[in-house]
């Protein structure tokens, strides 16, 4: 077999399960092509995607203005490090500050790199403008977060299967309970080596937990009060997914068009991945105003390709697809409907217990226990009546479309879940 035959789906598993490590447990379907909201496996068979790749592919897949700017810049410079200026990272960069209404950012590749590049950035922060002692900053995290998998990220997650036989673990991160104010409270009130606060606006992996109405405000302003940074994990509820450009926007109206760049909550330091490429490539970044960024000199921080020409080209067409196409409009309005619809389903059955999201980040509860595998049957399913979905923990679905989605498309899938749902009543 020449390396680049075409595969059927189970020589393609095949391969990935001999020569590959075991480190997922896809859902068995092998694609080869993706378009707009629409995915093909390789027998041909048309999926609507409803994982986005776990929002990244919010402006849909190969969306032309961004696979046009990547193939442009990889044939003009791929890559020069940063030993050397490029003529494309500065705008990429001005342009995203004004667009996020930040002073600086700087460029990574990977969501996780982006959280730990946070977490120095807060930290040197803590030692030469706060003030704390050095080696004595603490940053408050919550339990059930995600926020990657590398060793520091994973020494604050409590999910055992993403922690165990990875010690010893990184110090300096307490736990407190998500959309618990008081817990903050206390930790900030008994503890001046706070350095910052991490936090998801919406727990997507957790099972996509949405906080009480005014639990990133009040948190924001907790962190004020003790001088404490507050650090929003955007990586994947940023970039239009929740109906707004970011979901610590909150209830601000401005949408794409005109951000004012004042959201309802503004990070101090804004974390963001994913979906800043449309998922053509590694592309995340941390944003912060001077006060903050420039603690980072020369040296303290950086990465071989983190800003790279291809990186910045494909991040300035990602981000003008989300305003062109207010994608974060037509989250807003599609998500209410998926609400809307998918409750009325939900009074009568006896599967689904109930639906949560915000925007095009949505989740449906099943009425199993986590160690079930109901859900996993449920996507099975809807695989079968071909719309792909994966469980987050045990008996929740997440369902994240392509925000370039439509209300056609989106009442198709309504359809089909329902029907599929029907099937385990
Ligand atoms: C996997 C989960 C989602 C993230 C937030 C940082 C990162 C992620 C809020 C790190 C990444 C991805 C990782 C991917 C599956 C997916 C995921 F299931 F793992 F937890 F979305 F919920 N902050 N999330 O969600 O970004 O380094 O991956 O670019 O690891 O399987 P990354």
């Amino acid at each position: 077999m020449a390396i680049l035959d075409q595969l059927t789906s189970q020589e393609a598993m095949d391969l990935e399960n001999k020569y590959g490590a075991h480190n997922y447990h896809p859902l068995p379907v092998v694609l080869n092509k993706g378009e707009g909201v629409y995915v093909w496996d390789v027998e041909g068979k048309k999926y609507y995607d409803f994982l986005s790749a776990y929002s990244a592919v919010n402006q849909g897949h190969c969306h032309p203005k961004i696979v046009g700017a990547m193939v442009n810049q990889a044939k003009t410079l791929t890559l020069t490090s940063r030993a050397f200026y490029n003529d494309i990272l500065g705008k990429y960069e001005k342009m995203a500050t004004a667009f996020f209404n930040y002073d600086k950012l700087l460029p990574m590749n990977t969501g996780a790199e982006a959280v730990e590049t946070a977490l120095k950035i807060c930290r040197k922060w803590a030692y030469e403008v706060k003030g704390i002692k050095e080696n004595e900053a603490q940053i408050i995290v919550c339990e059930n977060n995600f926020h990657g998998r590398t060793t520091t990220i994973i020494s604050f997650s409590n999910d055992p299967v993403a922690r165990k036989n990875f010690g010893p673990y990184t110090a300096g991160f307490i736990k407190i309970e998500y959309d618990n104010l008081k817990a903050l409270q206390d930790a900030l009130e008994n503890n001046n080596n706070v350095a910052g606060f991490l936090v998801e606006p919406i727990q997507g992996e957790a099972g996509v937990y949405v906080p009480s109405e005014g639990y990133l405000a009040k948190a924001k302003a907790l962190c004020e009060k003790h001088n404490v940074l507050f650090i929003a994990d955007e990586v994947q509820t940023g970039i239009a997914r929740t109906g707004r450009l970011l979901a610590t926007c909150g209830n601000c109206t401005c949408v794409d068009k005109n951000c004012s760049g004042t959201p309802e909550v503004k990070a101090d330091v804004l974390i963001l991945g994913k979906a800043l490429s449309g998922g053509a490539y590694p592309v995340s970044a941390v944003l912060a105003n001077d006060s903050i960024m420039n603690v980072i000199k020369p040296g303290n921080h950086g990465s071989t390709f983190g800003g790279n020409p291809i990186a910045a080209a494909v991040a300035i067409a990602a981000l003008e697809v989300v305003k062109d196409e207010e994608l974060a409009d037509n989250a807003y309005k599609l998500g209410e409907l998926f609400r809307s619809e998918l409750g009325k389903f939900i009074e009568t059955s006896t599967v689904v217990n109930a639906v949560r999201g915000k925007g095009l980040l949505n989740a449906i509860l099943i009425n199993d226990t986590e160690e079930s595998d109901t859900a996993w049957n449920i996507c099975m399913a809807l695989r079968d009546n071909g719309l792909l979905a994966k469980p987050t923990h045990g008996n929740i679905i997440r369902f994240a479309p392509p925000l370039v989605i439509n209300k056609e498309q989106l009442l198709d899938c309504v359809t089909i879940i329902i029907k599929t749902l029907k099937q385990f009543e």
